[in-house]
């Protein structure tokens, strides 16, 4: 969806396990290069499933986390199908009302929020600095939860055009 960055090295999970580890995978790619700051970019569902990975003491302040928190796993609006469901809120996108910044509260991770868009840019700007306890940082972003497909898929559109 994006141009890489050059400089930048990416790693990600995918496949039937894509979701359960991949903030574990990320902790370990941290601890092992603990001279570069190691952004994971997240969702609400994926980072709640493996919020265990927060449970090390090896994690340090170039561990950062960005959580997309769209209420849900956005991506059943996306692919075709379970749109048509009535199970989709309950079954695919397993709405929630469960908390990234108690997790944080419970691992000793610094916590940021940011909810729109006028503060955005000054937000992300806080979070890459140094962290004040050397501990890792996470920034939820919250979007909105009916109208994150339409934004990507125009978006889609975009790009082909
Ligand atoms: C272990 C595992 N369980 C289930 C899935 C199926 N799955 C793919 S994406 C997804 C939801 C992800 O939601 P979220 O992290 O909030 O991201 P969003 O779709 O909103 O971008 C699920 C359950 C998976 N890939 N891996």
């Amino acid at each position: 969806l994006f141009d890489p960055i050059h400089s930048v090295t990416y790693y990600c999970n995918r496949g039937t396990s894509g979701i359960d580890g991949s903030t574990s995978t990320a902790a370990g790619v941290s601890v092992v290069s603990a001279n570069k700051l190691n952004v994971l970019i997240t969702g609400d569902v994926s980072f709640l499933y493996d919020s265990n990975a927060l449970w090390s003491e090896y994690i340090k302040s170039n561990f950062r986390i960005v959580v997309i928190n769209n209420n849900g796993g956005g991506i059943f609006r996306i692919i075709n199908g379970p749109e048509k469901s009535n199970q989709l809120e309950t079954y695919f996108e397993a709405k929630h009302n469960y908390s990234a910044e108690k997790i944080c509260d419970a691992f000793n991770v610094e916590y940021h929020a940011l909810r729109d868009v006028d503060n955005f840019d000054a937000g992300m700007r806080d979070f890459y600095f140094e962290s004040v306890n050397g501990r890792p940082k996470l920034i939820e972003i919250f979007t909105p939860h009916l109208k994150n497909d339409k934004v990507l898929k125009g978006f889609f559109e975009e790009l082909r055009s």
